[in-house]
């Protein structure tokens, strides 16, 4: 393999920076370059050797040289790890040299990808290295880490064997079809099947609150004009972000700022009031308000109470049902400014203004952002593998239909060898150049 090198920390200004070298050359191009008491081709794997770097004649940094050598490294090719001086300069010549001396750019998530190709890690263990890259929880990190250790795919594996063999089972009956042999109870292959179903659709299913641990759970603010969206959002933050005035229509696009509740990065988003407007650039605003409802998780109505307890009744109800997947909440703002004779359970009372409610309110916040998350189980998944854990769900549902009417063996098997597929595209044992193109679109340069 043709030697890349890229920088593994991020750029900027910091203590020390890693640059990244691995392929066949990768010791040699670094050795052409390097200067210290012994050669780097002649230590053995994991050492660190400490030396001068040099362009041709001109020294540009002391460094720390890791070695590591094939197969024992994270490639599982030779790497070399050099450690310099941060900041933007250094890293930045080392890595022109090494250009200089035979090496090519690395690729957007290249290393990982070589990883895979030589076996060194699954593809649930690279999806779970760019989950841990992106992850915005300290529970999806924890999790995210377990993918890492292979436990998935170890369980994926197993399930995958599982209905190989009972797919063989059923094919191998047909060969005794004359006989009469049965090898398999029925009722135990139902049970299998069943229950490998039942946990493929269960897994498929963890997917949204996956999505929250790895990228936040989104909450808008929606409501009227002059509801106090901005005065709620800036009070949540504990800071003036949000211009909040006594004039509709302020808030013209939308801001986002994210907080955190009970380890769940909580995405809080002010959006324009919702009224008829003539305003081009409000008008834009309203329009955006919709795309955001959508993709939040959470939607906190703002009503005005000093207007009326029922006001934005027929608003709540028309965002009820729009997005239907969403928790929606009703919230009755400004109760400073008026007397309330009788409380209603299904509204939160707060005063934006005076800060009345606040806790009460970002405490239902957390207890639903956590019943969001609720039907975690120990893996992330992510998208690709949700499709494909329900594609196998269905191909196990077939199955069983197809074993419930009587249906011949090999109708029976065919079900059940396509979600074995499924399972093993998920683990990369079965994968196209398409399947990685999507799974390594995600990475940044170094990794
Ligand atoms: N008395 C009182 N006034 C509030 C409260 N919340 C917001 N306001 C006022 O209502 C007006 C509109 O607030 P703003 O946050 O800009 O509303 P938005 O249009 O929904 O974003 C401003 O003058 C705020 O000071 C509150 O809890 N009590
Ligand atoms: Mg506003």
């Amino acid at each position: 393999m043709t030697t890349i090198t890229a920088l593994a920390t991020p750029p900027g200004v910091s203590g020390i920076a890693v640059v990244r070298l691995s392929g066949d050359n990768a010791i040699e191009i670094a050795d052409n370059c390097f200067k210290s008491k012994s050669k780097l081709s002649e230590l053995p794997s994991h050492s660190v050797a400490y030396g001068k770097f040099y362009d041709t004649q001109q020294l540009i940094d002391n460094v720390l040289i890791t070695i590591f050598r094939k197969p024992n490294s994270y490639t599982g090719e030779d790497v070399i790890e050099i450690s310099c001086h941060g900041g933007y300069l250094v890293a930045g010549e080392i890595i022109s040299t090494l250009l200089k001396h035979g090496a090519r750019p690395a690729e957007p998530g290249e290393f990982t990808k070589r990883a895979f190709l030589n076996g060194k890690i699954d593809l649930t263990q690279v999806e779970a290295v760019a989950d841990i890259i992106h992850s915005s929880s300290v529970k999806g990190v924890h999790t995210s880490a377990r993918q890492l250790a292979g436990e998935f795919t170890t369980r994926l594996k197993e399930l995958r064997n599982r209905l190989v063999e009972i797919a063989g089972l059923l094919e191998l009956e047909l060969d005794f079809a004359d006989e009469d042999i049965e090898l398999l109870d029925r009722n135990l292959i139902k049970t299998r099947i069943e229950n490998t179903q039942k946990y493929c659709k269960e897994l498929a299913e963890s997917y949204k609150s996956a999505e929250i641990l790895r990228s936040g759970f989104f909450v808008g603010i929606a409501g009227y004009p002059n509801a106090g969206k901005s005065k709620l959002f800036n009070t949540l933050l504990q800071r003036n972000r949000a211009i909040v005035s006594e004039i509709p229509g302020t808030t013209r696009d939308y801001l986002e700022e994210n907080i955190m509740l009970g380890g769940i990065i909580i995405r809080l988003i002010d959006t324009a009031g919702i009224r008829d407007s003539k305003d081009v650039i409000e008008i834009e605003g309203i329009k955006m308000v919709e795309s955001i409802l959508k993709q939040s998780n959470m939607i906190l109505v703002l009503n005005d109470i000093s207007i009326s307890e029922n006001h934005s009744d027929k608003l709540y109800h028309e965002i009820k049902e729009k997005y239907p997947h969403s928790n929606i909440q009703l919230i009755q703002n400004k109760i400073d400014l008026i007397e309330i004779q009788e409380r209603k359970p299904t509204s939160i009372y707060i005063s934006a203004k005076m800060g009345d409610g606040i806790e009460e309110l970002k405490s239902v916040i957390e207890q639903t952002a956590k019943l969001n998350t609720e039907r975690l189980q120990d893996v992330l998944v992510n998208q690709r593998q949700a499709n494909l854990l329900t594609q196998a769900s269905i191909d196990l549902e077939n199955a069983i239909n197809s074993l419930q009417s009587g249906l011949s063996n090999e109708v029976i098997a065919i079900d059940i060898r396509n979600s074995a597929q499924k399972l093993g595209e998920i683990t990369g044992e079965s994968w196209s150049e398409e399947v990685l193109n999507t799974v390594f679109g995600k990475f940044c340069i170094g990794k």
